[in-house]
């Protein structure tokens, strides 16, 4: 079996890390939200976590994440002092037995959503990515020169009309909703301060971000190397261009650029099938099979794409992610690397419906991460590799 997590965004989060255990997990993805972006973590607060965590029968077996700061994606301000510290966070971590450290480089924003409770027929919510609804942000919020050029005739008529719908505290509320939700943390920005971080890419465009990465990685893989430990990086999500800003990890050819940076298990891929999967032209069981030695864990979940353009996340099981064929490659994957004397894949059930109980409570505070959504994700998971292992036929 794949080795089972769950997210944990810290003593703040509100599923309780015995909720946790109780789902059946063994390990837990978290990060030490409390430290500012691209400041040091200190082997005491680590070990503090890692003891936490002891307490309660489970593992720290993958940082999500080690946050890349915005002054090393543009090197800018205080970005040498922010890789220094990095190389040594990355040590820090590996010291107290944490080898799997997750990252992304998406300029100014993390994940990116425009309804945070979108309604399906049986009454549970998910998230949502609508462009139409995306186009109202950037061009009746945000202001973003140009950005009506990014959409089509059809999709600029759609965000008029819904934003024209939007009363002034619906408006605050979708305005939050997009650019306040950082994993784990709220940064508290405003407009002005994105319109402030967007016109920092003013020159950076494709090309110049990979080589920001490829700097960013040619520095820290070697130390994690050393360390015996795996640096990941996260997709993009969506896995396609907004804002106008650049987008490096969005489909395959992008990892193979990655990876060829530095030529290193240290320099791998977390696997987001759920990320991956709103590009139309990711094949997500074709770049299990290219990028296979350079994945050591996964996000598991899923999503529908819509005619429009729109998608949202699907049960774990539906959608357009195969999710029989991704586990079991993993599973083969993992089998081949044991044998070998590696170590197991790390998996967690990706975000999660709001349904049942959780529906009857105050909407958490970590869009997609509440509880019974993610036990179910991880129940059917579960099923579903014990199936391919010991169900008959194979
Ligand atoms: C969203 C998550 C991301 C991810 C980071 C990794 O739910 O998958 O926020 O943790 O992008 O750096």
């Amino acid at each position: 079996m794949l080795e089972e997590g769950f997210r944990w965004y810290g003593p703040k989060d509100e599923v309780s890390l015995d909720f946790i255990r109780q789902a059946g997990a063994e390990s837990v993805f978290t990060s030490l939200h409390e430290i500012p972006y691209g400041e040091l973590w200190g082997k005491d607060a680590i070990m503090e976590r890692v003891r936490e965590l002891g307490e309660h029968g489970l593992r720290w077996s993958v940082v999500e994440s080690l946050p890349v700061s915005e002054d090393i994606k543009t090197r800018t301000g205080d970005y040498l002092r922010h890789i220094q510290n990095y190389k040594q966070s990355i040590r820090n971590l590996a010291e107290c037995g944490i080898k799997i450290i997750i990252y992304n480089f998406m300029p100014v924003l993390d994940w990116i959503r425009t309804d945070l409770h979108w309604r399906l027929p049986d009454g549970s919510t998910c998230l949502r990515f609508d462009p139409a609804q995306f186009a109202a942000f950037e061009i009746y919020l945000l202001k973003r020169a140009g950005a009506s050029a990014d959409y089509s005739p059809d999709q600029l008529e759609r965000a008029e009309k819904f934003f024209k719908s939007l009363d002034a505290e619906s408006k605050i509320k979708f305005e939050r909703s997009i650019i306040d939700v950082f994993p784990g943390c709220s940064m508290g920005l405003g407009i002005e301060d994105v319109r402030a971080m967007l016109a920092k890419y003013a020159d950076i465009d494709a090309p110049k971000l990979r080589r920001h990465l490829e700097l960013f990685l040619k520095e820290v893989a070697p130390v994690a190397e050393e360390c015996g430990a795996h640096l990941a990086i996260h997709p993009d999500d969506p896995p396609f261009n907004v804002l106008g800003l650049p987008r490096i990890a969005s489909r395959l050819s992008d990892f193979q650029k990655i990876i060829s940076f530095y030529d290193s298990p240290a320099n791998s891929v977390c696997l987001c099938a759920g990320s991956l999967s709103a590009g139309p032209e990711n094949d997500i069981p074709q770049m299990i099979d290219a990028l296979a030695d350079r994945i050591f864990t996964v996000h598991l979940r899923s999503t529908q794409r819509e005619p429009d353009g729109s998608f949202y996340e699907a049960g774990h099981l539906e959608g357009s992610v195969p999710m029989p064929l991704v586990v079991e490659k993993l599973l083969k994957i993992q089998r081949r690397r044991v044998a070998e004397g590696g170590e197991r894949i790390v998996f967690r059930p990706d975000h999660g419906r709001d349904m049942a109980d959780d529906l009857l409570k105050p909407p958490t505070r970590n869009p997609g991460y509440s509880y019974i959504g993610r036990m179910k994700g991880l129940a059917e998971i579960r099923g579903l590799e014990r199936g391919i292992l010991f169900g008959g036929g194979r």
